[in-house]
């Protein structure tokens, strides 16, 4: 079986007693039925835990109209179990993941490989205001609320957001310094990879091209790593947020202050990526030269995250 591996972790998944996630590119690999999903996975599975496996089939969903995932247990003891995630487009297997809990030791057969996403930047039609929905999307009435880590304790009193990195100015906002720099409305669409967009949602905050204006990045900057209060993380290419006009750290949806739920007291929003790069209860932004996997990226997810490029899960 001809496949590159590689191994990563994000904090959030620190967080939730994974000690890594295994990521595996696949090719040529044609699956047309549940059964099929399941004789390539044990045969993948041996190679990985270095056993026969036990595969136990936890849920899929739908990701858009082209992909899919499908998720998968396999037991070990006292209740712990590496996590399996296969991903397909239309019925090609594109990744398998695994999730591999804490303490745990694998032997795992491939070589882990450092991920080098590449990236060239085409500039296409970024508008996503329009009235029919994107490649794979539609329209709900009310926002999804996610929080894969639950939702945090915030202590506005006390909160800073931290500008940091690469940068000239190195930067801590409280909430009214944020204000300060001065707002701006924009009406936009939001689109969540699992496929919901919302339709006109107004929020208020302040534009990041100003936070880079006055952070000054080093022009070595290549990524914006973002880090959240209740340990979510997420990376967002530079050029896609300093070529921008109406991303920004959001302090109000629709007129009001973000509620605790939507990522009170800031949160990213960035109108034409995917909704995961809008990281809620934002605590840090870190310019970098260097690429790293935040939390969905390390399951998966692509390191940009275009809506009109479809870009949901990284190339194979
Ligand atoms: N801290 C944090 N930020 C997050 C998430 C999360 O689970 N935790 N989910 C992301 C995803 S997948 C989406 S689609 C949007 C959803 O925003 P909403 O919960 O305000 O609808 O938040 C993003 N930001
Ligand atoms: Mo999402």
């Amino acid at each position: 079986m001809h496949q590159t591996c590689y191994s990563t972790i994000a904090p959030g998944l620190k967080i939730k007693g994974i000690s890594r996630v295994i990521d595996c590119h696949v090719k040529d690999t044609r699956l047309s039925s549940i059964q099929e999903i399941r004789t390539f996975l044990e045969n993948h599975a041996k190679n990985i835990i270095g056993r026969e496996p036990r595969l136990e089939y936890d849920s899929s969903e739908p990701i858009g109209y082209t992909h899919s995932i499908y998720r998968f247990h396999l037991p070990l003891d006292e209740g712990r179990y590496i996590g399996v995630r296969l991903v397909l487009k239309g019925q090609d297997a594109i990744r398998v993941l695994y999730t591999v809990p804490d303490g745990l030791d694998v032997s795992i057969q491939v070589e882990p490989l450092e991920y080098q996403p590449l990236l060239v930047n085409p500039s296409l039609d970024k508008d996503s205001s329009r009235v029919e929905p994107p490649r794979g999307q539609y329209y709900v009435e009310s926002p999804i609320v996610y929080a894969i880590l639950g939702v945090p304790r915030v202590n506005v009193s006390t909160w800073m957001l931290e500008v940091k990195g690469e940068v000239e100015n190195e930067l801590a906002l409280s909430l009214a310094d944020l204000y300060e720099l001065g707002v701006d409305e924009i009406k936009t669409s939001f689109h969540c990879v699992t496929g919901w967009s919302l339709r006109e949602v107004s929020f208020t905050g302040v534009l990041f091209k100003k936070i880079i204006e006055i952070a000054r990045p080093r022009s070595n900057v290549k990524w914006v790593y973002v880090e959240s209060l209740d340990g979510y993380s997420t990376i967002i290419p530079y050029s896609e947020l300093s070529e921008s006009t109406n991303s920004m750290i959001a302090l109000e949806m629709n007129g009001r202050p973000l509620d605790i739920l939507h990522g009170y007291p800031a949160r990213l929003v960035i109108p034409h990526l995917y909704g995961w790069k809008s990281a809620k209860w934002i605590k840090q932004i870190y310019f970098t030269s260097e690429y790293r996997d935040g939390y969905w990226e390390a399951l998966g997810y692509h390191p940009r995250g275009r809506v009109d490029l479809e870009e949901r899960f990284k190339e194979s």
